[in-house]
């Protein structure tokens, strides 16, 4: 009779994959773990949040702090207990925050995306970028070490990316992130377009033709959450997200550092393309913490269709 095999863990946990796959430096994968603890505190925070998301008051008559605020409060709090973060650039602050100048890595992140669909019951997210050292100013998104993000949806699913791949895991009801999906990729060619900041067609000649062209037989995909929108490129393996300008946002309603630079690390990761409409995002040089930037990312040759249309 053979003997039966060891027992082994069913499933991959996020901090495994990071030590024995992604070959994560220590502080790096504590960073990441920090992270994803954050994203589970966030989500706990939406599912029990008394008085509404948007802010409000309490069975008790005391007013409620904004999920958007207190999802900030919380990421901060990771940050500054994980002893590895030099300083970090958040949406929900007009200047970078400087935490420890010695700490090994800089934070970027958008603490909870979407906040505005948060009363109608929308998926929402958090996105993340880490650079390594103490500054943020003056670097361009391709000198991210890591990037991922936490989409709040029927269920909570966390992706990243080192550098080697994008990996999602799904959060279970443990509260352990376990392996969902390793080595997503982006097809070259799109089916689904996410198509936002629309309202710039009536003053963008070439995003209308990248419309028409859109309307000819491809399908629309759009929640209005940004996080939920590219994780669909991801999910699917292929589609197209936009915010190009108009006359309200000249340069798109997206910002570079916390929003555009980790969704382009993750979207080329997988094998698509992102561009401003000039150039690839993973060059753009961050100038400030509130830089916006117009956006186009997803399949390869369709991200290449959309910009000539653009300048067409
Ligand atoms: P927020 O960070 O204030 O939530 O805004 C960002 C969101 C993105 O998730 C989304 O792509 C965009 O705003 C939607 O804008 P619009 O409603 O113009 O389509
Ligand atoms: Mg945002």
């Amino acid at each position: 009779m053979t003997a039966s095999p060891p027992p082994t863990a069913a499933h991959t946990t996020l901090n495994g994959h990071l030590q024995d796959k992604a070959k994560a430096p220590d502080a790096l994968r504590h960073v990441i773990l920090d992270i994803a603890r954050a994203g589970r505190s966030i989500r706990h925070a939406i599912q029990t949040s008394e008085g509404g998301l948007s802010g409000g008051s309490n069975q008790f008559g005391e007013k409620q702090l904004k999920i958007d605020v207190i999802a900030d409060q919380l990421m901060e709090q990771y940050l500054r207990e994980s002893g590895h973060v030099a300083c970090f650039c958040s949406e929900e602050h007009d200047d970078i925050v400087e935490i420890d100048p010695k700490a090994p890595y800089s934070v970027v992140f958008d603490p909870l995306d979407g906040s505005s669909l948060v009363d109608a019951n929308f998926a929402i997210g958090s996105i993340f970028g880490i650079y390594p050292g103490s500054e943020i100013i003056g670097r361009a998104p391709h000198e991210q070490v890591a990037a991922g993000y936490v989409l709040y949806g029927p269920r909570t699913i966390f992706v990243y990316s080192t550098g080697s791949g994008v990996h999602a895991f799904l959060l279970n009801d443990e509260g352990e992130f376990v392996l969902l999906q390793e080595h997503m990729g982006v097809a070259d060619t799109a089916k689904n377009y996410s198509p936002g900041n629309l309202s710039a067609i009536h003053d963008n000649p070439g995003y209308k033709k990248a419309l028409d062209h859109w309307l000819d037989g491809m399908t629309l995909r759009y929640s209005g959450c940004m996080v939920a929108d590219i994780h669909h490129v991801l999910a699917k393996g292929q589609g197209v997200f936009t915010n190009v300008g108009g006359s309200k946002y000249p340069e798109g309603k997206l910002r570079l550092v916390f929003e555009c630079g980790p969704f382009a690390y993750l979207v080329e990761q997988a094998g698509g393309a992102s561009s401003d409409g000039k150039a690839s995002l993973l060059q753009k040089k961050i100038m400030t913490p509130d830089q916006r930037t117009p956006i186009i990312v997803g399949s390869k040759k369709e991200v290449e269709d959309v910009v000539q249309l653009l300048h067409s």
